[in-house]
């Protein structure tokens, strides 16, 4: 069994990763942090909550000494835009807090997952079909704090010999959490505006093309990536990871299956652009597929459906 901490727990990818987690261990064997307290009706009230900034590393100790966990998934951190806005922060944040808790799963011989992205890779890298192994030189304080996460992970892999497992996450699509502050947003922003306005204005341009993932796909590669034989995992830090390379068009078509009156016009934001820009138009997986199984199940007409639907009944 199981015992989990997890920072971050009221983002985008931490809301349903402590649902998940909880459903698969136990409710008591999942412990939920973040820098502030949840709304009353919370869906993470199934279970233990904690406050926690996790460039606080005292604080970080005393939880682990006082829950035990044995995995710690960090994923307590600042999105592409808005790292880009507020740089200096983004670096103490990012790297503070992932530097801490690397620390603490050291400390506590502790599994550790955390996230790294496609904003990992920059200007110079393949842009299309990028391999797992490549040349990562991202232009923006998010990509510098990736390509900076991923090395350091390794290097406590290789150094203190602590199991890290991570993942190049695509911009990732949900109807449970809004994301915040990230480039890839507008691949969510489109569908509650979609059922709430019947159109949207994207700041992204047509034609750009970035990898994109349903959540739930991304929750259960965590879950996966986690239980997989270690001795398989050569690139543990971190894999590609998609399941569909799209862009603003093809989602307006995708909605128009079942919003035939959805319109769709452009006001390209320069910055989020710019980011959007340096990144890749399609990732290499096979690397996932082959040394744990990665298998996602939603394309984009069967994410739309779904978004679509759940979207309506809130
Ligand atoms: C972002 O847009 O910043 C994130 C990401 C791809 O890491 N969704």
């Amino acid at each position: 069994m199981k015992k989990i901490m997890i920072t971050g727990a009221l983002g985008q990818i931490g809301t349903e990763l402590v649902l998940k987690c909880r459903s698969l261990y136990g409710n008591d064997n999942v412990l939920a942090t973040d820098i502030r307290e949840p709304e009353p009706a919370s869906s993470l009230s199934n279970g233990p909550f904690e406050i926690l900034d996790v460039t606080d590393r005292k604080h970080m100790n005393q939880l682990v000494e006082s829950f035990q966990p044995d995995t710690l998934m960090h994923m307590a951190a600042l999105l592409s835009a808005k790292a880009e806005k507020n740089p200096i922060f983004a670096w103490d944040l990012n790297m503070g807090g992932l530097m801490n808790a690397l620390e603490v799963a050291r400390e506590y011989d502790l599994q550790f997952f955390t996230p790294s992205s496609i904003g990992a890779f920059g200007p110079s890298t393949p842009k299309v079909n990028t391999p797992q192994v490549t040349i990562q030189r991202p232009t923006s304080m998010y990509g510098v704090n990736k390509v900076a996460g991923e090395l350091l992970c390794q290097y406590y892999f290789e150094k203190f010999n602590v199991d890290t497992r991570s993942v190049r996450f695509p911009g990732l699509i949900s109807h449970v959490k809004e994301p915040g502050g990230g480039t890839t947003d507008y691949a969510v922003d489109i569908y509650f505006q979609a059922v709430r306005q019947g159109k949207y204005t994207s700041y992204i341009a047509q034609d750009t093309y970035m990898d994109m993932m349903f959540m739930d796909d991304a929750i259960d590669a965590i879950i996966q990536l986690m239980e997989a034989d270690g001795v398989k995992l050569i690139n543990r830090n971190a894999y590609n990871l998609s399941a569909m390379s799209i862009e603003p068009e093809m989602v307006k078509a995708s909605i128009q299956e079942y919003l035939p009156d959805f319109e769709l016009s452009y006001d390209v934001d320069p910055q989020r652009q710019a980011i959007a820009d340096s990144w890749p138009n399609s990732i290499d997986v096979s690397c996932a597929r082959a040394e744990w199984g990665f298998d996602p199940k939603y394309d984009l007409n069967k994410m739309t459906e779904v978004m679509l639907e759940a979207i309506k009944q809130k």
